[in-house]
């Protein structure tokens, strides 16, 4: 037998695995649950991550942990990003120092990491078809072992969970879905679904439950006062509290709550009650999205969701100083763009702030349309608003377009309609890992007829290929530019047709095929091979799908012809471009350097990058080995 738990202060330490949690009493468990906070203020203020999700579901894990017995029962957290607190209590503590940086712990859950994580999948409204599969398998194969699901409200505005609900009301396996209502995405949620679930948190039950995060806002030293108040400022506007409807019941589901999400007492209560059920039972759990950190029930744009970086402990404020981002360029643009033109409209998939379409959102609020974690509905919606008669510019990251390809190619493309999907986080995104980087869309997309992609290089060609994006009125366009800090401006030297030219040199060895924000990196590589004598073209397409038939013309006149890319290789650009080639009879070599097919670890962008050997100095190797090669066989030949 283990050790017993110190009584007082110091409860953390010894939480090394879920059934440490299970000999706690209810004094500790609150104690414990204040611990978790400052351990998570004071470890993600270092690396940055995902703070008021789970600053909101400390208790709710807690009580969690007690209920089930995981991994035998398994706990799924939707999207993932919330899974910090189940990361502590499950002997990961000591990984907290490296959270998101390469070789460290993920910010999402990870098979490699530990038997309590099942889903490593960030994208959000997948966990109740994880769970419905998994307690189908668990009937069939005569187990018995419960399955709980964890999703926010935000998550619940997804199709496919709708989907699943269906089917788990159909199938009536035994299944616990844990609603976690904050009421919030990244801003407040919503939708239809949102105004039901505020509905319900005004019913006489939900009074009791304010009472209680009332007491507990007022006995939370960093909260206090303020923050109860707008609680039930926002409330009391609401005139007459509306009975709840049975919405979850009619779908023939049992409904638990709504439950005090910060009462870890009522949270077993309900859990244990859930769990006796041999049926599919919702636990409606309110919570507050950064409940007990002041800066982060205070900021009024997300509740912290993710700082980006390490910040103040005591302002929630990122100490990097603040720099000009691709999203802020794209943000100014699309207003100045929707100044002159009044089809222009935008599209936003819960992400109005981190996407920069707030912007128009606030010059324009008729003209923004926040559709929910949507992006299939965000797709054929834009269609929809291109058939009668407007342009809509869907601004989504570069990894969640992936879900709306049939629409994107049947709804969008098929229709000849005239759709700007603007795809910020493209490429190598960093600390989120592989599921967040978005180096599949130029693959993806380039396949889909009609479809044009652009590539932009720096702020002066994000500008301009967004104009040229929304005045395509045939089909849809895709603009993709990568995370973080705007590239260096990178002016050409000339353009030929639509390609710019950025360095040319008078011997035509290597014609270097820069995509995009790699512009850069070919400059560097084209350095450092031109100190070996190899005379260097570098030009950046600008427009990559379909590839402009300029650039056989250039390979034709080089020998040696290498692309980059910040994307799959396979069905890359750089496929593409030797394929466009081919087609017009150029026999020039070609090489393709982008990113191999793979599901390649977090760490810092850079730090993937290197991993991959996409740098200056990688590259140029490559390529002088490369040149040389020819250089034997020409001297053989
Ligand atoms: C398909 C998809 N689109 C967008 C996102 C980006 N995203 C991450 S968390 C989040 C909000 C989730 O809200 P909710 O489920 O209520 O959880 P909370 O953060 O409020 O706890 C969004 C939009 C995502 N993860 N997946």
């Amino acid at each position: 037998m283990s050790e017993p738990l110190p009584s007082t202060s110091g409860l953390l330490g010894a939480i090394t695995a879920p059934a440490d949690l299970k000999r706690l009493n209810a004094e500790q468990l609150d104690l414990l649950a204040a611990e978790i906070r400052d351990f998570l203020v004071a470890k993600v203020s270092r690396t940055g991550g995902h703070l008021g999700p789970n600053l909101g579901v400390v208790e709710v894990t807690l009580a969690l942990h007690r209920v089930f017995d995981s991994p035998r029962d398994k706990i799924l957290f939707d999207t993932g990003h919330q899974a910090y607190v189940h990361k502590i209590v499950t002997g990961r503590q000591g990984g907290f120092d490296l959270l998101r940086q390469r070789g460290g712990l993920s910010g999402y859950p990870s098979r490699a990491e530990s038997e309590h994580d099942l889903i490593e999948n960030s994208h959000a409204s997948t966990a109740l078809s994880y769970a419905d599969g998994l307690s189908k398998a668990f009937t069939l194969r005569g187990e018995d072992r419960h399955v709980v699901a964890v999703v926010g409200d935000g998550a619940l505005t997804g199709g496919m969970c709708w989907e699943a609900l269906n089917n788990i009301a159909a199938s009536k396996n035994r299944l616990v879905i844990v609603v976690n209502d904050n009421g919030r995405s990244y801003a407040p949620t919503i939708g239809g679904l949102a105004e039901h679930l505020s509905t319900l948190r005004l019913n006489p039950g939900y009074e009791r439950v304010l009472d209680l995060v009332k007491n507990a806002l007022g006995s939370t030293p960093v909260v206090g006062k303020p923050a109860y108040e707008v609680l039930h400022a926002v409330k009391k506007g609401i005139k007459d509290a509306v009975s709840p409807q049975p919405m979850f019941e009619d779908l023939g589901i049992k409904y638990l709550g709504p439950v005090d999400g910060h009462d870890v007492q009522a949270m077993e209560s309900a859990l244990r009650k859930a769990k006796g059920f041999d049926a599919p039972v919702i636990v409606h759990a309110v919570t507050r999205k950064g409940y007990g950190y002041r800066p982060a029930e205070q900021d009024e744009a997300d509740c912290l969701h993710g700082p980006s970086s390490a910040f103040s402990v005591e302002t929630g404020k990122l100490l990097a100083a603040p720099t000009v981002k691709w999203t802020h360029v794209f943000a100014e643009e699309l207003v100045a763009i929707a100044d002159e033109r009044p089809d222009v409209v935008g599209i936003t998939a819960a992400m109005a702030e981190p996407t920069g379409i707030a912007k128009l959102a606030k010059k324009y609020p008729e003209r923004m349309y926040d559709v929910g974690i949507a992006e299939q509905h965000a797709a054929t919606s834009a269609a929809g608003l291109a058939m009668g008669g407007l342009h809509p510019v869907v601004a989504v990251y570069a990894t969640f377009l992936n879900r709306a390809f049939d629409q994107v190619l049947l709804d969008v493309a098929m229709h000849e309609l005239p759709v700007t999907f603007v795809l910020d986080r493209a490429g190598i995104t960093g600390p989120d890992g592989p599921s967040h980087y978005g180096i599949w869309d130029m693959s993806v997309f380039g396949v889909v007829p009609g479809l044009r992609i652009a590539a932009p290089r720096d702020a002066a060609t994000l500008r301009e290929e967004l104009r040229e994006a929304v005045a395509v009125e045939d089909g849809p366009t895709v603009l993709r530019f990568p995370t973080g800090s705007v590239a260096e401006d990178l002016p050409a030297i000339r353009r030929i047709g639509q390609v710019d030219v950025l360095r040319a040199d008078e011997r035509r060895d290597v014609l270097l095929v820069a995509v995009g924000a790699f512009g850069k990196l070919g400059m560097s590589v084209a350095e450092r091979i031109a100190e070996q004598g190899y005379g260097v073209t570098v030009v950046d397409p600008r427009w990559v799908r379909p590839v402009p038939i300029e650039l056989a013309g250039l390979a034709g006149s080089h020998r040696l012809v290498v692309t980059l890319e910040d994307g799959v290789r396979t069905g890359g650009v750089g496929e593409a471009v030797a394929a466009t080639m081919r087609d017009a009879g150029i026999r020039t070599p070609v090489r393709n350097v982008g990113v191999p097919v793979g599901f390649h670890p977090h760490g810092s962008r850079a730090e993937v990058l290197s991993a991959l050997g996409l740098t200056g100095q990688d590259i140029a190797r490559d390529v002088i080995g490369w040149a040389s090669e020819l250089d034997a066989v020409e001297t053989a030949g």
